[in-house]
């Protein structure tokens, strides 16, 4: 396997006997894809495994390296360990909780991919690259479906305000930006997409890998929303040594509690510090520096809107982070007493 690199060369020496390194490339109810120099296995975690994991994300995710013990008669391995990620993609798991969920394990790039069509929205991608900001990738925005668009300037011209990022304009259809991409997914590297469904990631994946391997909105039969869907991410290997992790879209980028906005928004955080009021919320306050840059056309009111709502989310899930914190630690003290009373009483 070509996505071999000299990272796993220290703890591919120290395997024992029947043991492999592999990376996870899909995962299904707690079934892994395992990527290895020998072929495909499928694999589980061990009970030792599943035992000392706290949180979902101490478990393999796609894209993590892993350290398996191989049953090789049944083309099946045990995950022991997960070796240290170089970048965690994660978003907040859906529902009503604070839990993250990793998207994808040690890609070098996060493509935020969008169309060159109506569904274009610089706020969105705005609000992606805010997750991406903490993950250890690079961003990189991906404009899809430019055979289609007679204009890509009007829709470059609204990733100014973003700051200075790469921008690939590439399309599926006849080829534009393809080889370009492939540059940046050279041996070793890793790419993830991400983006709403319909933006064209899986057709793009496909073009990438000159294979019709991923379900695309195109050739899928309708699911009874009428509209097509990946459902699994998955990781694939490129035939100039790279890797692709495909992923089905979300309607909504959920921020996770470890977010950073000031990372994503510099400009903002610094006019901030200019703000007549320390804790000023740059709603109407006297004095505030950003409404001023608003105002003076130097700063979009679009922009400053998104950050606001952002920060309005990331309290919120703070709060509910805090909620749980103490739940938790109810539950803790009332098993506690419990005990202590059983052995008073037993
Ligand atoms: N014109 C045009 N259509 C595309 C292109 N890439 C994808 N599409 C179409 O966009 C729709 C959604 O594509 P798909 O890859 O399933 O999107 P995904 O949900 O992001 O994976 C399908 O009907 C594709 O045929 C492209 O480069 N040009
Ligand atoms: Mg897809
Ligand atoms: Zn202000």
């Amino acid at each position: 396997m070509n996505q071999w690199n000299e990272k796993l060369s220290a703890p591919a020496a120290s395997l024992a006997e029947r043991q492999a390194v592999g990376r996870i490339a899909l995962e299904h109810k707690h079934t892994y894809r395992i990527l290895t120099e020998g072929g495909e296995l499928l694999g589980r975690v061990s009970g030792k495994f599943a035992f000392e994991a706290l949180a979902t994300s101490d478990y393999p995710a796609v894209g993590d390296w892993v350290i398996a013990d191989v049953l090789e008669a049944e083309g099946k391995a045990v995950i022991q360990r997960v070796l240290p990620r170089t970048s965690s993609f994660s978003r907040k798991a859906a529902g009503f909780t604070s839990d993250e969920q990793l998207i994808a394990a040690n890609a070098d790039y996060v493509f935020v991919v969008s169309s060159l069509n109506r569904d274009f929205n610089v706020r969105r991608i705005e609000r992606y690259l805010v997750a991406v900001a903490d993950s250890g990738a690079e961003p990189v925005i991906v404009l899809t479906k430019a055979d289609a668009c007679l204009n890509p300037e009007h829709y470059m011209e609204q990733l100014k305000s973003l700051g200075d990022l790469p921008v690939f304009v590439v399309s599926a259809l006849d080829g534009t930006g393809i080889e370009e991409l492939l540059a940046l997914l050279g041996p070793g590297k890793t790419g993830v997409f991400t983006g709403s469904s319909g933006v064209g990631k899986s057709t793009l994946v496909n073009r990438l890998i000159g294979d019709a391997r991923m379900d695309t909105g195109g050739i899928r039969e309708s699911d009874e929303r009428g509209k097509h869907t990946t459902t699994h991410r998955e990781l694939i290997l490129l035939p100039n040594g790279g890797a692709i992790i495909d992923t089905p879209g979300m309607r909504e980028l959920q921020l996770a509690e470890t977010e950073d906005l000031d990372a994503s928004f510099p400009d903002i955080e610094r006019l901030s510090e200019s703000c007549r009021f320390r804790d000023c919320r740059h709603q109407a306050e006297a004095g505030c520096a950003a409404r001023q840059a608003v105002a003076e056309g130097e700063l979009e009111e679009g922009r400053l809107r998104n950050y606001m709502k952002m920060q309005r989310e990331l309290a919120h899930v703070e709060q509910r982070a805090k909620q749980q914190e103490k739940l938790q630690e109810k539950r803790m003290e009332k098993r506690t007493r419990k005990r202590r009373k059983g052995e008073r009483y037993d």
